[in-house]
């Protein structure tokens, strides 16, 4: 239909589709889902307004949506294990409003927020500012931000971050007790977008419990993972738990807060009035699907191959004379130290790109260079590993990726216009974006992603 009525907006669709078909992402916290959620994302819940919580609303019409939220928090229930207290919001439109939702019920203006340093893998939702130009010490293990207030958490809250060590590139968490210690902060927060280790919750709540801290422990990058008790759960531990439903999770776009219910009726006010009006229910919807899939028997053996086709990834890269940061991963994601390459994180980035591996640039522990142009490459395997591959294509992958750095390495001396012309044209490069496509041929989008869909619940089906 869409064909005839806007053919301008369907080419756009399917040129998206046919891209998202030939290359293969490792950005990740990428992922795709299964047609039964998008069905879900694309239904009449979109129509419909429901401002306020189960039985609550500030408008009528909405037994189905009740409905609809009470099952979200019976699935989120057992996906992530909830202790009896504890209670789920499923209205925050992103993972940033599910944190501002928090700061917001728990902290008060000019209150101290600790998170973790943004270039060692923190998230700019966790109190990130920065003095532009400035040189930063890489010994310190403390930042205290700078004059450019780029996130509104550090206009409202004072804020802390704590950095990974110089000599591991891990958290030191001695160090981070010391930092808690002397700076009294009012939440502390662990997780972000480029830390490739495990936390450890139970240390972080001890730190947070000896300061009169929160404990917030943002998974947006590990749901999936946590939920097939692949990575450690947070939940029960931190006193709230934020994520996002759509990197691992793979379960349609959103976010949830977890947290004792008596937090949690602070915290829906964050939501709404704080931050937001109507939720996105159709939404709520996919995520709802998305978890009756994570609780198939499946989800898990998804997600153990995240975990290894990244280890398996990391090892490849290392054999072929990439450095890691951190020396590996842990979990789906690693940062790759470009800093004894010839190119920096952008030129690989773009050379990958016409190669058809979809990757970003970022910052990683002691960088010295802009975030527009850093020093390393970040890449993760929920996305292949969703349609199928394991470590026989992790081969593959990281062999062109050698193969890129080699022939792209070449034009390091040419301007960036140069540069990238020749990115475009190379023969060379053309010839891996084929056999890049010809891989991704054999693993299907659309048939993939139906395999992971549940044919059964595991457990009690009377909830369902
Ligand atoms: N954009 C997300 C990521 O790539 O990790 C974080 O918000």
């Amino acid at each position: 239909m869409l064909k005839e009525t806007d053919p301008e907006v369907y080419n756009l669709i399917r040129a998206e589709e046919t891209r998202q078909q030939r290359q293969l992402s490792l950005i990740p916290s990428e992922n795709f889902f299964s047609p039964a959620v998008r069905e879900a994302v694309g239904s009449v819940f979109a129509h419909k307004y429901s401002e306020g919580n189960v039985g609550q609303r500030y408008y009528e019409g909405n037994q189905y949506i009740d409905e609809l939220e009470e099952l979200v928090f019976k699935r989120a229930r057992r996906a992530f294990n909830l202790p009896d207290d504890w209670a789920v919001n499923v209205q925050a439109l992103s993972g940033s409003n599910a944190n501002l939702a928090v700061y917001l019920a728990l902290m008060e203006p000019g209150d101290v927020m600790m998170g973790m340093y943004l270039p060692d893998g923190g998230h700019l939702s966790h109190g990130w500012s920065y003095e532009p130009k400035a040189q930063v010490d890489p010994n310190e293990l403390v930042y205290l931000g700078g004059s450019r207030k780029v996130h509104i958490t550090s206009r409202l809250f004072k804020t802390v971050q704590y950095k990974t060590s110089p000599k591991t590139q891990l958290l030191d968490y001695d160090e981070v007790a010391g930092i808690a210690e002397k700076y009294q902060p009012k939440l502390l927060i662990t997780g972000g977008t480029a830390y490739p280790r495990l936390i450890d919750h139970e240390r972080m709540k001890e730190i947070a419990d000896r300061v009169g801290a929160y404990y917030l422990a943002d998974i947006a990058h590990e749901a999936g993972l946590v939920i097939a008790g692949v990575a450690p759960s947070p939940v029960g531990i931190a006193d709230v738990v934020t994520l996002t439903t759509h990197k691992t999770m793979r379960a349609g776009r959103g976010s949830m807060i977890l947290a004792a219910r008596d937090m949690m009726s602070k915290i829906n006010r964050g939501v709404l009035p704080g931050l937001q009006g109507g939720p996105h229910n159709h939404n709520i919807a996919g995520i709802c699907v998305g978890l009756g899939e994570a609780l198939a028997p499946e989800y898990r053996e998804y997600q153990r191959q995240i975990v290894i086709n990244a280890k398996f990834l990391a090892g490849q890269l290392m054999d072929r004379g990439f450095k890691l940061v951190s020396g590996g991963t842990d979990k789906h994601l690693m940062l790759i130290d470009l800093t004894d390459q010839l190119l920096s994180g952008k030129q690989f980035a773009k050379a990958l790109d016409k190669a058809g591996i979809v990757t970003n640039f970022n910052t990683m522990p002691q960088e010295t260079r802009s975030p527009a142009d850093p020093s390393a490459l970040r890449i993760g395997t929920p996305w292949v590993t969703t349609r199928g591959m394991k470590e026989e294509s992790m081969i593959r992958i990281a062999e062109w990726m050698r193969e890129v750095m080699a022939i792209a390495g070449g034009w390091v001396d040419k301007s960036e216009a140069d540069y990238l012309r020749l990115a475009a044209s190379s023969g060379e490069i053309g010839r891996i974006a084929r056999e890049v496509e010809a891989l991704g041929s054999e693993y299907p989008l659309a048939i993939k992603s139906a395999r992971y869909a549940p044919s059964r619940i595991q457990g009690n089906s009377s909830l369902y």
